[in-house]
C-alpha cells in the first residue's frame, strides 16, 4: 500500500491518533511506519480489517462479561483412559508409538518470550540441569537423533532418511534460535532436517475502541504475540502439513519449549493414537488448583452435544464456581482438582489434520484477554491483543473425527520451566506449582529415579549423608541422588527397563552421588556407586565407583552468577 492508501485505510479504522503522529514526524520515520504497516497487514489475518473488527466483536462480549458457558453444564470427562505406566498396557503403548516413529515429525513451539521467566535469552537454548549443561534443544535434539539410531538398528532406511523436525519461531525468538542452531552445527541433525517457520507479532490495542498502541511514543505500532495457536496456519502457510503427507509421514507430535519430561510419554502417546484411533491425541495429568494449564472439561450444550476440551487456565476458576461446585478452582481430598489438566504434547494423525488445516487454514478461534483499569471496563492497564491457542483444534473439526485424551501419572511426564525464582518461591510457600528452573532440575533426577527403581525395579539408593539440601529464599529444596539418563542410553522406557532387566545386580548408589548413562551400551553385572560416574561403554563385569566426588549446591545472592544460575539461585561446584 502507498502512503495515501495506507492513510485512508488508518482514517477508515478509526487510527486518527496515528493519523495525527504521523504528520508530525519525519520523512524517515514515515518510510518505516509504512513499512511495518505493510508488514502487519499480511501478517494479520484478514489484513487490519479482519483483526480490528474481530477484536472489536471479542472486546465488546468481554466488557459485557459475556459468557460462552452460559447454556452448558460442566462434568468430569470420565472416559479418559489412564495409562498406568506399572503395567503391560504401557509398555504395549511405548512399543506401538516406537513402531510408529520412522513416519512421525517433530514440532516444536518456542515462539514465547518468556515473560514470567525473566531469562535473557531464548528458553531452548536454558540449561535445564546444571551437571551436563544441556540445553532444552540439545534434549530434544537427542530424543529425536536416538530414534533414528533405534529405528536404524531395527531396519534397513535410506541414508538420507530423517526424522523431521520444525520449530515454531517468532520475532522474539527467531534470530537467537537461527543462530543458536548455526554455532551448534544444527545438533548434529542433517541438512534440511529442522525447519523453522515463524510466527508474526500482531498490533496491540488500546481500549475497546480498538485504538492501536504506538511504540512509546514513536511512529511505531506496537506488537504483541499471537499465541501458540499460530502453529496450525504456519503449517499450513508454508506447507508443511502438505509436505510431510506426500512423504508418508503419519503422526505429528508438537510440544513446548521446557518440558523435557514429555519425552518420557511421548511413544506411549503415539501407541494410544494407533490404538483407540484418535485423530487428535492430547496429554493430561493430575491438575493441582490453581496451575497455570487448562483443565479439561466435558462441556454439555443445550442442543444435546457435548465435547471434552481445554478450559484455559485464566477461566477454570470462575467457570467451575459459576458451573460446577460453587467454589472454583479447588483440591478435592487427593490434592488435585477433579478435572485433569492440559500439558500440550498433542499427536495429530497427520492426513486428517491436513484436512482440517485447508478446510479452515488452520485458523483456530481467538480470544482476547484485557486486563482492565478500572470497573468501567474501557481502558486497558497495558495493551492487549487477540491470541490463539494450539490445543483449540478440536474447536475446528467438522466430520467427527476422533479427539482423544490421554492420562498419565504427572511425575513422569511433566515439570515446566515457566517461573522466575521469586515468583516459585512464593507460588510453592503457597502449595501452588513452581515451574522454575530449579524445580525443573530437581524434578528431572528425582523422576529418573523413580523409573529405575519404581518401574524397572533396579536401583537402591543407600543413605549414607544428608541429602543435598539448600534452602531457598526459606524452602528447603533436596536434589537426593542424581541421575542423568541421555536419550542415546535408551530414548524409551521399554527400552531403559529391558536395559535394567539385563543388568544382573542392578545399580546401587549412595544417596549424594551422580550417576550419568549415556550412549547404546550394554552394563552387565551392574554398578556400585558412592562418588561420581558416567557410564558410556560396554561394561561386563560390575562397575565399582567410590571417588568420593560430589557436586555442591551452593547458594548465591541475589543476581550473582551467569544467567542460568541466577534463576535458579544457585550454582554448583565439582568437589573432588
Ligand atoms: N509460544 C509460542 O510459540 N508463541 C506464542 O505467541 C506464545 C507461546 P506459554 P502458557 O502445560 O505448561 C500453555 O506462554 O500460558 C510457545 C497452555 O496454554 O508457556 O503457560 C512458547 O514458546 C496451557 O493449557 O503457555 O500455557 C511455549 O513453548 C498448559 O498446557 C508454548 O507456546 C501450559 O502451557 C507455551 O507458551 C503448560
Amino acid at each position: 500500500m502507498e502512503e495515501n492508501q495506507v492513510l485512508e485505510l488508518l482514517k477508515e479504522l478509526n487510527q486518527d491518533h496515528i493519523i495525527e503522529k504521523y504528520k508530525s514526524s519525519s520523512k524517515e520515520e514515515q518510510k518505516e511506519f509504512l513499512i511495518q504497516f505493510n508488514k502487519l497487514d499480511k501478517a494479520c489475518r484478514g489484513g487490519f480489517k479482519g483483526y480490528l473488527n474481530r477484536a472489536k466483536i471479542l472486546l465488546e462480549e468481554s466488557k459485557n462479561k459475556v459468557n460462552h458457558f452460559s447454556d452448558t453444564t460442566i462434568e468430569i470427562p470420565d472416559d479418559i483412559p489412564h495409562i498406568d505406566i506399572y503395567t503391560p498396557e504401557f509398555f504395549e503403548l511405548d512399543q506401538l508409538g516406537f513402531n510408529q516413529l520412522k513416519d512421525t515429525v517433530f514440532c516444536l513451539v518456542a515462539g514465547g518470550l518468556g515473560e514470567r521467566l525473566g531469562y535473557t535469552g531464548i528458553k531452548i537454548g536454558l540449561q535445564n540441569d546444571l551437571i551436563t549443561l544441556r540445553t532444552y534443544i540439545e534434549v530434544y535434539t537427542d530424543f529425536i537423533k536416538a530414534y533414528e539410531n533405534r529405528i536404524r538398528k531395527k531396519e534397513k532406511m535410506p541414508d538420507d532418511w530423517y526424522i523431521p523436525f520444525c520449530i515454531m519461531t517468532s520475532g522474539d525468538t527467531h534470530n537467537e534460535t537461527v543462530s543458536l542452531l548455526n554455532s551448534h552445527n544444527n545438533y548434529g541433525m542433517k541438512p534440511g532436517q529442522i525447519s523453522l517457520v515463524k510466527q508474526s507479532k500482531i498490533p496491540a490495542i488500546l481500549d475497546n475502541d480498538c485504538h492501536m498502541a504506538l511504540v512509546h511514543d514513536k511512529l511505531l505500532i506496537e506488537t504483541k504475540p499471537h499465541g501458540h495457536g499460530d502453529v496450525h496456519y504456519l503449517l499450513y502457510k508454508y506447507g508443511k502439513a502438505k509436505e510431510w503427507v506426500s512423504q508418508g509421514k503419519k503422526y505429528m507430535v508438537q510440544f513446548m519449549d521446557t518440558n523435557v519430561l514429555a519425552f518420557n510419554c511421548v511413544p506411549a502417546s503415539i501407541g494410544a493414537s494407533v490404538k483407540f484411533n484418535y485423530d487428535i491425541n492430547s496429554v493430561v495429568v493430575p491438575r493441582r488448583p490453581k496451575d497455570a494449564i487448562g483443565a479439561i472439561c466435558r462441556i454439555n450444550r443445550k442442543d444435546g452435544t457435548s465435547v471434552v476440551q481445554n478450559v484455559e487456565y485464566n477461566l477454570v476458576d470462575p467457570l467451575l464456581k459459576d458451573k460446577y461446585n460453587g467454589k472454583g478452582d479447588i483440591a478435592n481430598e487427593s490434592g488435585f482438582c477433579d478435572f485433569p489438566g492440559n500439558l500440550n504434547v498433542l499427536v495429530f494423525k497427520l492426513e486428517p489434520y491436513l484436512k482440517i488445516l485447508e478446510e479452515t487454514q488452520g485458523l483456530v478461534p481467538e480470544f482476547v484477554n484485557p486486563k482492565y483499569a478500572d470497573e468501567s471496563r474501557t481502558k486497558f492497564k497495558t495493551p492487549t491483543r487477540l491470541e490463539c491457542l494450539m490445543q483449540d483444534v478440536p474447536k475446528l473439526i467438522k466430520h467427527g473425527e476422533k479427539v482423544g485424551y490421554t492420562y498419565f501419572d504427572r511425575w513422569f511426564c511433566f515439570s515446566a520451566c515457566k517461573n522466575n525464582l521469586l515468583d516459585a518461591i512464593e507460588k510453592l510457600k503457597h502449595n501452588e506449582t513452581g515451574e522454575s528452573a530449579f524445580t525443573v532440575e530437581r524434578d528431572i533426577f528425582k523422576t529418573n529415579e523413580r523409573i529405575l527403581s519404581e518401574i524397572c525395579g533396579k536401583l537402591k539408593v543407600i543413605k549414607t549423608e544428608p541429602e543435598n539440601e539448600i534452602n531457598i529464599g526459606g524452602l528447603s529444596v533436596k536434589f537426593g541422588p542424581k541421575i542423568i539418563i541421555y536419550p542415546s542410553y535408551a530414548p524409551t522406557i521399554s527400552e531403559l527397563k529391558e536395559k535394567m532387566s539385563k543388568m544382573k545386580q542392578g545399580i546401587t548408589m549412595t544417596n549424594n552421588s551422580i550417576l550419568i548413562l549415556k550412549n547404546d551400551i550394554n552394563i552387565e553385572e551392574g554398578i556400585d556407586l558412592d562418588g561420581y560416574l558416567i557410564v558410556d561403554k560396554d561394561e561386563k563385569d560390575l562397575v565399582v565407583c567410590k571417588n568420593k566426588k560430589r557436586v555442591v549446591y551452593n547458594l548465591h545472592k541475589k543476581g550473582e552468577g551467569q544467567d542460568h544460575e541466577k534463576l535458579r539461585g544457585y550454582a554448583i561446584f565439582h568437589e573432588n
